[in-house]
């Protein structure tokens, strides 16, 4: 090193640091600090609890043109920051862009959540098209852009996808499932198909995740909500497996990015998501023992989560009962506050407000 210009820095601060720790508490939690009162977000924050959000999405036309006009995706996604500050904003989108963007047909109906025409044969499949997924995505990437320049500067911005598996469920299913009778069945009866589409979506996850950091995300956040329908070796092989290689390609490309995951209903599979999948963050569900996680997963990864959606919707000293519960467990290591999915349509504004004010009066 030149050693003038190191002098020099020596006189103006006696112990320059190596790398300045990040300063948005999302992102030092997601470096491995702890930090006090820990930072809190919600899944699904944007949505259907708040007035204000019913209000807009009165005005937006269908819920793909929502999700596909900038001004309206970023005015849904500064909504519940302005109203409680959350430490992290998290763009108003949807997993099911993916397969859109892939040429499928998507479409969401009113109360009955998300349609897509079901792949059916192994000719839908080389229907599916990647090369023009940035471009179809391209008002997504400009909402990211726009919140980039105008949230506070303390609000991390989270970029995020649906995993392969979860977003594959989708496609076969064509929309929500109990059971993804149709999934496992390709799973276990066309292995060859079902591998083909699993790449695929392994490549469009990671080429949206990429385009979202290069628009502005600071976090990715990417979740499997129905691994926990996978038995644990398949969860391993379909849900793990792909997850860690698009952590080790975005790790490659972006290294300063933090990743936090979402296998929901893992279980004891949470514990290799913690050691193999190369993830900053683990988001946990309401059903992980706290202890446990404490011991198994903390030491090695900051978890999020994991309050119990329904607490939240009922309120009063039960809530803060919980609350108080889940910080004097995590409070001790990096721990970001959430729940354990995505908050109810049904629950009362002010309850939200009343966690926040629990979370932030903490005393460390
Ligand atoms: O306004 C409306 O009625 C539409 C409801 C809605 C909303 C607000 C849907 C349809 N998607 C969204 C936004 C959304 N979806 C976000 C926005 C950011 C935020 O968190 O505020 C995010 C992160 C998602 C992610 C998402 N979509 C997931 C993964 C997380 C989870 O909750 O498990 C899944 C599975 C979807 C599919 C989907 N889209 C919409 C619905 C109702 C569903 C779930 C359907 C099902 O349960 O199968």
């Amino acid at each position: 090193m030149d050693r003038k210009l190191h002098a020099q820095e020596a006189s103006a601060s006696p112990k320059p640091p190596l790398r300045k720790p990040p300063s948005k508490a999302l992102l030092r939690v997601l470096s491995g600090s702890p930090v006090d009162p820990p930072p809190i977000w919600l899944m699904r924050q944007a949505g259907r609890y708040l007035p204000e959000y019913r209000a807009l999405r009165q005005s937006a036309g269908s819920f793909l043109e929502f999700c596909f006009n900038p001004e309206l995706a970023v005015e849904a996604t500064l909504q519940p920051i302005r109203r409680y500050g959350f430490d992290a904003a998290i763009l108003f989108s949807d997993i099911l862009v993916v397969p859109y963007a892939l040429g499928q047909k998507v479409w969401f109906e009113e109360g009955r959540g998300p349609k897509l025409e079901a792949l059916g044969d192994a000719a839908s499949l080389d229907r599916l098209r990647g090369d023009e997924l940035r471009a179809r995505l391209r008002p997504v990437y400009a909402a990211l852009e726009e919140l980039r320049r105008c949230l506070p500067a303390a609000t991390a911005l989270i970029g995020f996808a649906g995993a392969p598996w979860t977003v594959a469920t989708y496609m076969l299913e064509g929309g929500s499932s109990r059971d993804f009778a149709v999934a496992k069945h390709w799973m276990a009866e066309r292995p060859e198909d079902f591998a083909r589409l699993m790449d695929l979506l392994v490549s469009a996850t990671l080429e949206h995740l990429t385009a979202q950091v290069a628009a502005g995300a600071e976090v990715l956040q990417i979740f499997d909500s129905w691994a926990g329908a996978l038995p644990a070796d398949a969860m391993r092989r379909w849900s793990l497996a792909p997850l860690g290689e698009i952590v080790r390609r975005l790790k490659a490309a972006h290294p300063e990015v933090p990743v936090i995951l979402f296998p929901r209903a893992a279980g004891e599979v949470y514990r290799d998501f913690a050691r193999e999948s190369g993830a900053d963050g683990l988001s946990l569900d309401s059903g992980v023992r706290l202890q446990w996680a404490r011991e198994e997963l903390q030491t090695r990864v900051a978890v999020q989560g994991n309050l119990d959606p329904r607490t939240l919707v009922a309120g009063g000293t039960r809530l803060d009962d919980e609350v108080r519960r889940i910080l004097s467990a995590f409070g001790q290591g990096p721990f970001i506050f959430n729940l354990g999915h995505g908050i109810l349509p049904e629950t009362p504004p002010e309850n939200v407000a009343r966690l926040v004010r629990i979370v932030r009066e903490r005393q460390g």
